[in-house]
């Protein structure tokens, strides 16, 4: 890949079949990361360029003809970020550090934390991107924020996955991603914040989940903290969105129900991607839940999930 990346970017390569061929899908939106998640959720898409003056995101199965790639416009690839020449001081280039984890990242001298870092949980995986953050003496590596509603977070299974949303505002790192960080990062830590500022945390000293064969299923326990336990409760119980009930209330779709997605059971005690409200003011049982804090009414309006060694 590195030789690939290398001779694309300085000797564009005369591959037989034109762009169009190789195009598998081209969004309206824009930011970098949206259009590199893109990518990444797509299986065939081997790049993605995103142009930022006329707001556009092409994915590619091919990086064929991306020579023309200048300017104002950045190729990234689904194995890795990537910078052409000129991208801003946020620019990832080949000598862009990969690390296993955010651990790893702490361990190797970085401290820049709320910073997005490029890791790989598993040698026989793909490149993620997540925030790291950093205290005195660990790295934790962001999987889920909830931050103002700019993401949409009801959505069908797969892109719960994959993973979706954007790295500077609202995102989910995705489930395989969760369970392949999870193999050595079995902390976990919830940070909460209401509307009016006050904040709690739940840490669990054990959090991993299943391979997607057995539907991600959860392991929590040992909880501490001062937010209250609202996930123990969810122990052993598979991930469900509203296109895939795999919850134990068998006359409701409680992802459906909730409008969130999650490991519910008969339904929840929790609902972190459940819909962000204003205010936080919201329809029982369908917002940014955490029972033993506030009652099903609540929606929270900040959380962090992240995952320490
Ligand atoms: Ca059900």
């Amino acid at each position: 890949m590195a030789n690939l990346r290398k001779k694309f970017m300085c000797q564009p390569p005369g591959f037989e079949k034109t762009e169009e061929e190789h195009l598998v899908c081209k969004l309206k939106i824009v930011s970098l990361s949206k259009c590199l998640l893109q990518c990444t959720s797509n299986s065939s898409c081997l790049a993605a360029l995103s142009a930022e003056d006329n707001k556009t995101c092409e994915n590619y199965a091919s990086t064929v003809g991306k020579q023309a790639n200048i300017a104002n416009s950045t190729m990234v690839y689904a194995e890795q970020v990537w910078d052409c020449c000129d991208w801003n001081s946020t620019s990832m280039n080949d000598q862009t550090p990969v690390f296993q984890d955010c651990q790893d990242a702490f361990d190797k001298g970085e401290r820049k934390s709320g910073a997005v870092y490029v890791l790989r949980p598993d040698p026989s995986w793909k490149l993620v991107r997540a925030i790291c953050q950093f205290d005195n003496d660990s790295g934790w590596t962001v999987i889920q924020r909830r931050l103002d509603g700019s993401v949409d977070f009801y959505r069908r299974w797969s892109d719960y996955v994959d993973g979706f949303g954007y790295f500077d505002r609202e995102y989910w790192i995705g489930l395989d991603a969760i369970y392949y960080l999870t193999r050595t990062n079995k902390k976990l830590s919830v940070y909460l914040e209401a509307h009016d500022g006050d904040s709690g945390t739940a840490n669990y000293s054990t959090f991993y989940i299943d391979h997607a064969d057995f539907d991600y299923t959860v392991h929590v326990g040992g909880y501490t903290g001062n937010a209250g336990d609202s996930l123990t409760f969810h122990d052993r119980q598979k991930f469900s969105t509203f296109d895939n009930d795999n919850d134990s209330k068998g006359n409701i779709n409680c992802a459906h129900f909730h409008k969130g997605a999650w490991w519910y059971k008969n339904c929840m005690t929790s609902n972190l991607n459940g819909p962000w409200i204003e205010g936080g003011k919201s329809a029982r049982g369908k917002g940014i839940i955490w029972f033993d804090w506030k009652p099903k009414d609540y929606s929270f309006r900040i959380v962090y999930m992240k995952l320490g060694r």
